[in-house]
């Protein structure tokens, strides 16, 4: 999420966005955007079967492929012959398709392959051609020749007693970190690949210099299963003569602490960190070598005294060993490695982008509160760790950073709600002057560090480093309320700091853990933020890895022992849930056909548990609407509404893999849960007029939301159960008192069923509950609780109280597909076709922008003098249907003229009280019509807001004066 590479836009974005539809002269059909396995030129993957996919650009209307061609080569030049191709798929008669799956021969390891896409316009055009790469590692356990390895653990470390204001606690038993090396021959020249691993985190040089930029990897999986490995292209650093390859390990996931059950607090997978590598050099002559792992690397420890994720990193320079990563070092006072084991099974190449350090935040504030201490404010909760340049440090002195998300009343850290998450940072000094200082295995959840040892500290020796997987950007949202704009940032960031290898709830207390629900609800506003494909596909892994022996998904993964193992409604039911989200967002139905088997066990095993297809057993530690604030919805009807929805997504799932029994057997038993449904939570009283009164058991928003979202109703039963769900919102305030699931589904089912007026009410609402009530106090990012903080109350329960939580942030797709109206159709995949159906509620103007798997979609809509313009692109090889907003349908235009009138790529299909709606063909589109009138909804709070009561937000100086409330930035 750093930012959009080059090779990801469109090579020329039309000139004046939407409004340039009509001008001829644009650039034509074009690829771009190309990937293999959902990532661009990926070094060392080892699907056997890679899956090669492109976007598409053209400036024109209408200028669709009608034909594509994929050719793979060793070498690039052989891309221009037959001769040589590897895999040829010819002309292939498909306008819909964005990828194809490699069916050549099978592909070597540790090997480059070239391809290209050629891509057909209709007529007698040359087609249009783009090129990219992809290398393979290792084909299978068989090839590796490396051992595990790691500094003997065993011999005693010097121990020296406690000094003054250090406890042996300070350590919480954590070991120093291992640091490994080996030195060899080479030459420049070579081709040279490093393939690393580490049970544990490592950080791995060659001749001084870092290699990558990846951090925290390999990566966190179930280790027991699943060991990522990272190829590293390290060339250019080979010089002639001795070479060094120098390591440093630590805990991570492997050793350290994560999660927070007590009796497992550390050491889930092992106890100490190992290291494997793997560097193949081939020179042009043929020659080559291999330096791997083995007993003949040295090993001691270094400056890290201990490296942890939750409790945070000690760096001691006494300890430093100058020069130990380059040649020339005298390692003859080291120990030789400890070759653990040489157990290769579970080695697979990382799939997803790394953790990257993706941005870097000055200090918003500086506080000194004692001679030596200040508190620096980010301005931003986040994930990462701080940096900090340092005038000199005698020896022994120490510096210690702590983290915090928000401060106390007396303008202190607030670190209660991290629990046992010690999230400190040390440096012990040696006299040494002019340095900096990171940690380089940890991260903190923190928005304030409090920074002590330090007598002066400026703005300029300090900086916050963002760490998170690095997903492309792919999505951008914009409109006029201040308000929303900072929602969408909140979520944005909510995401930036909790997609950190795995999903995670939140990135600051002792939990940190890969939530199931959490990240079900919150996928549908991820994938429209930035390209999750390869992210997701690792973690579905990581699900798939977790399931249980009897065929249930887990509540967390990768798992943890003592985590509540057994998958509970919504939680378990995203193993279902997350694969055909992806396939839809994706149009890659390799999601599913690798989802499928487990689908099929986690649906199998509640009906094998609850005949009567009312899911009441089996339902793990059952956490139903998590966080509601209101009556609670009676876990029956929750749970049973999980099952139908998974259910019907497994038969269609099957469907689209051509499992037609598979998901005739399904449908039937979606339909058996729905009827189940029905016949015992729902009941109605005929109304002589008006909607029926529909009530389903425990009259909660989130029963009618689970039923209508999850079409569990029968048709005559819909439009009363929506009328009820509607006065329950109302009644609330309009409010949300809905948890975790209900939250989620509120905006786009409250829209489904004619109430885009109410869910714009609850994103104008500014008490509790509320999104806009935490930005009032200065969140941002998403809280865990609507009540993290109040005035009245001050701070929830420290055992629970995040304040960087997405799942609240679910919201964030209704921004796009609801405010600013970019959506796809509900039976489309990929983007195919598309849905612009904007809420313009009372705003003034909105936009939102993605870069789907098809090409970019983007809409942009605002109103002017009584008319609102609304501009539209849609991608080659898709269509969409643009709902127009107007009380009056001859008013429409569209580039000025009457729509479709001397245009084929625009068709009228209908009219109605308040939109006119046409299906238009790829291309760039200005329409033009009557403004409607605003509609704000019940409730809806006055555009101008006084202005913020001091004192009356978060504690904390520097809380961002917040614009939650002022609605609009301007008035038209
Ligand atoms: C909490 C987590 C998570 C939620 C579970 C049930 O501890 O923070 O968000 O999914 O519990």
């Amino acid at each position: 999420m750093s930012g959009s590479p080059a090779a990801d836009v469109p090579a020329s974005r039309p000139a004046e966005g939407a409004a340039a539809g009509r001008r001829p002269e644009g650039r034509p059909l074009r690829p771009y955007g190309l990937r293999c396995e959902h990532r661009t030129a990926p070094l060392g993957i080892d699907e056997p079967a890679p899956r090669l996919s492109w976007r598409l650009a053209s400036d024109r209307r209408g200028d669709d492929p009608v034909a594509y061609r994929v050719r793979v080569a060793e070498r690039p030049e052989d891309l221009d012959g037959c001769r040589q191709l590897l895999w040829d798929t010819g002309r292939v008669a498909d306008s819909r398709a964005t990828a194809a799956v490699y069916a050549g021969p099978a592909l070597r390891g540790r090997t480059r392959y070239h391809w290209r896409v050629s891509v057909w316009p209709a007529g007698t055009a040359a087609p249009a051609e783009a090129t990219s790469w992809f290398e393979t590692a290792f084909t299978g356990p068989a090839a590796w020749q490396a051992s595990w390895i790691t500094h003997d653990p065993r011999p005693v470390e010097v121990m020296d007693a406690p000094t003054e204001g250090e406890s042996a606690l300070d350590h919480h038993g954590l070991a120093p970190c291992p640091v490994l090396r080996r030195a060899f021959t080479a030459s420049p020249g070579a081709r040279a690949r490093l393939h690393v691993s580490a049970r544990g985190l490592y950080e791995v040089r060659l001749n001084g210099v870092r290699i990558g930029d990846a951090e925290l990897a390999p990566g966190w999986t179930d280790y027991h299963r699943r060991v990522q490995y990272q190829t590293y292209d390290v060339g250019d650093l080979l010089r002639e003569g001795e070479n060094v390859l120098a390591a440093t390990v630590a805990d991570g996931w492997w050793s350290g602490f994560v999660g927070f059950e007590p009796r497992r607090a550390g050491a889930h997978y092992g106890s100490f960190p190992q290291f494997l590598a793997e560097l193949h050099l081939t020179y042009p002559d043929g020659r080559s070598a291999a330096i791997v792992t083995d007993g003949a690397w040295r090993t001691s420890t270094g400056v890290i005294r201990h490296a942890d994720l939750l409790m945070g990193e000690c760096h001691d320079l006494r300890h430093a060993c100058d020069g130990w990563e380059l040649p020339g070092f005298d390692d003859g006072g080291w120990s030789p490695a400890l070759v653990t084991d040489t157990d290769r099974r579970r080695l697979v190449a990382s799939v997803d982008e790394p953790v990257r350090a993706t941005a870097e935040l000055r200090p918003s504030s500086i506080r000194r509160v004692s001679p030596d201490t200040h508190v620096v404010d980010f301005g931003q909760n986040l994930a990462g760790r701080v940096r900090l340049r340092i005038g000199e440090l005698a020896a022994g002195a120490r510096v210690v950073i702590r983290h915090a998300e928000v401060l106390d009343a007396s303008h202190r850290l607030y670190t209660a709600n991290l629990r046992t998450a010690a999230a400190t940072d040390v440096l012990i000094g040696d006299g040494r002057r002019h340095f900096v200082f990171e940690p380089r295995f940890t991260y903190h959840g923190f928005r304030y560090a409090e920074i002590s040892g330090l007598p002066e500290l400026s703005e300029s020796d300090v900086v916050a480093v963002v760490l998170h997987s690095d997903t492309p950007w792919a999505g951008e949202f914009d409109c006029s309320d201040a308000g929303l704009r900072r929602l969408h940032d909140c979520v944005v960031w909510g995401q930036r700091s909790n997609f950190v290898s795995v999903p995670t709830d939140c990135p600051q207390r002792d939990e940190r853990l890969g939530w199931l629900a959490d990240a079900q609800v919150f996928l549908p506003t991820a994938a429209l933020n930035a390209d999750v494909a390869a992210f997701f596909t690792k973690w579905l892994r990581d699900i798939d890895d977790a399931r249980s022996p009897d065929g249930g998904f887990s509540n967390v993964a990768p798992r943890l022992v003592g985590v509540c193992d057994e998958g509970a409604p919504g939680w378990g039911d995203a193993g279902v849930i997350i694969p055909w989200h992806l396939y839809r967002t994706y149009d890659d139905p390799r999601f599913l056909g690798r989802a499928l088997e487990g689908m099929r066990a986690w649906v199998d095993l509640i009906r094998r548990h609850n005949p009567d297809l009312v899911w009441r057993r089996r339902v793990g530690p059952h956490f139903s609407d998590w966080l509601a604030p209101g009556t609670p919805t009676p876990r029956d009807v929750v749970a049973t509404a999980c099952f139908a929805h998974s259910a019907r997504l497994t038969a269609k799932a099957a469907d689209v893999l051509g499992h037609t029994d598979v998901g005739d057997h399904y449908h039937r038993l979606a339909d058996g849960i729905r009827r189940a449904f029905t016949e015992c939570f729902v009941t109605v009283e005929r109304a002589a007029a008006g909607p029926d009164a529909v009530r389903i058991t425990g009259d909660t928003q989130t029963g009618y939301l689970l039923a209508l979202a999850h079409e569990l109703l029968p048709d005559d039963l819909v439009e009363g159960a929506a009328h009820r769900l509607a006065e329950l919102v109302e009644s609330a305030g309009p409010a949300l008192v809905t948890g975790f699931l209900g939250v989620a589904l509120a905006a786009p089912v409250l829209d489904a069923h004619g109430r885009a007026d109410l869910a714009h009410a609850l994103l104008n609402r500014d008490e509790v509950p509320s999104w806009r009530f935490p930005l009032r106090h200065g969140a941002t990012t998403i809280w865990e609780r609507w009540d993290g903080w109040t005035p009245e109350a001050g701070f929830r329960a420290p055992a629970m109280n995040s304040f960087n939580h997405y799942a609240l942030g679910s919201i964030g797709e209704w921004l796009y597909r609801g405010v600013a109206g970019l959506d796809q159709a509900p039976d489309s995949t990929g983007y195919r076709h598309l849905r612009i159906r904007p809420r313009p509620g009372a705003l003034r103007r909105a936009s939102a922008r993605h870069e789907s798997v098809r090409g970019t979609v983007e809409v942009s809509w605002e109103r002017r003098g009584g008319r609102l313009a609304l501009c539209v692109r849609v991608p080659p090889g898709a269509t969409a249907d643009v709902y127009v907003p107007t009380t009056d349908p001859r008013s429409v235009r569209e580039s000025g003229a009457v729509p479709g009138v001397g245009d084929r790529h625009i068709t009228l299909l209908a009219t109605a009280s308040d939109h006119v709606l046409h299906r238009v063909s790829s291309g760039t589109y200005r329409f033009t019509a009557t403004c409607p009138p605003a509609v704000g909804g019940a409730g809806t709070t006055p555009a101008a807001r006084p202005s913020l009561t001091p004192g009356r937000h978060m504690p904390g100086p520097a809380a961002k004066p917040s614009s939650a409330r002022s609605h609009e930035e301007d008035t038209p």
